[in-house]
């Protein structure tokens, strides 16, 4: 059962007029996280989609305490804050920097990879929509092979998405977490769990976009379930060091049953030019990724 299912908080922390597009799995998973969240949070946001869900100064679309920097700073400005609130003794406050593929795994890497080494007192969540989006879908390191995108518009992506939960995992975090919005109770349960613990805690968050995937924007919460049940996105936590399957990845892993990544690929207009050969490929990295959590799990 998961842990706050009779518990969720209902206070809303996004407000009427979000400027997000219709269907944007981004707004779903910052809404359920802010739930879990809740008051003495503050966000410190670069220049992705987040930034335009927020809104243009003085109007804002989120009831929470926010700074706006540049892509490198991203995780630098969560230890500033870190630092400025220990100075004024406000430890009861959570400092959460939220933070797009492309502001992750390439534009913010290193402030992250520093910030994580020195084990700052922060939730570092990646949402992972698999591209640029803000400037209209251009490839980023998190764009998986055979997409579609504005710089890959001919031949589409030739190499495969980097996998970027791997170099977090190789800080030895307390805590990193992969959660969807189509499971919002087991994303739920994860933040309220990061907000408890101390250090640098990593969570990554698949979200569906519907331009930038080519999809209808009613099918976002469908595709984001067909990427857990094809084993491309796993729902997982990693607590000191121990790997554990969650809500439906759990129940996948104890079944032996996945779905192939052909039904999650031919909803989307995105993979409309993918060939064969890169079909395959993408389902062997998928079988091979799926088998190491497998062994992770068995410790
Ligand atoms: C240093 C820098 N490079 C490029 C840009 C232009 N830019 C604005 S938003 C954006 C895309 C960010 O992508 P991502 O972090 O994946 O977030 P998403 O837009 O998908 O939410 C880019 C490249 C910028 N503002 N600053
Ligand atoms: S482009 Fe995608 S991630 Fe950005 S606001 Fe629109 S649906 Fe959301």
């Amino acid at each position: 059962m998961p842990e706050n299912l009779f518990k969720v908080n209902m206070k809303e922390y996004i407000l009427p007029g979000s400027r997000a597009c219709q269907g944007c799995g981004l707004t779903l998973f910052y809404r359920y996280a802010l739930k879990a969240l809740r008051e003495n949070t503050v966000i410190t946001l670069p220049a992705c989609c987040l930034c335009v869900l927020h809104g243009i100064y003085p109007k804002t679309a989120v009831d929470i305490p926010c700074l706006n920097n540049t892509f490198a700073s991203t995780a630098a400005s969560a230890s500033g804050i870190v630092a400025g609130l220990n100075a004024l003794n406000r430890t009861d406050t959570t400092v959460v920097a939220v933070a797009g593929d492309g502001s992750t795994y390439d534009m913010g890497i290193q402030a992250l990879s520093g910030a994580a080494e020195r084990g700052t007192d922060f939730i570092y969540v990646c949402y992972d929509n698999e591209g640029y989006m803000n400037t209209g879908t251009q490839r980023s390191s998190a764009t998986p092979l055979g997409a579609l995108t504005t710089t890959t518009p001919i031949l589409t992506k030739q190499q495969p998405k980097k996998d970027f939960i791997k170099i977090m995992e190789a800080h030895n975090l307390p805590y990193m977490a992969a959660a969807s919005p189509s499971y919002p109770i087991d994303l739920y349960d994860k933040f309220v769990k990061a907000k408890r613990i101390k250090g640098t805690r990593y969570m990554h968050i698949y979200v569906p976009c519907p331009p930038g995937w080519m999809y209808p924007a009613r099918d976002t919460v469908r595709i984001g379930k067909l990427a857990v049940e094809t084993g491309i996105a796993v729902l997982f936590e990693i607590e000191d060091g121990k790997f554990r399957f969650t809500g439906r990845s759990k129940t996948l892993a104890e079944r032996g049953k996945r779905l192939p990544v052909i039904n999650y690929v031919e909803r989307q207009g995105r993979f409309k030019k993918m060939n064969l050969e890169q079909l395959k490929q993408f389902q062997t990295g998928v079988d091979n990724k799926w088998n190491e959590y497998l062994k992770m799990a068995e410790g």
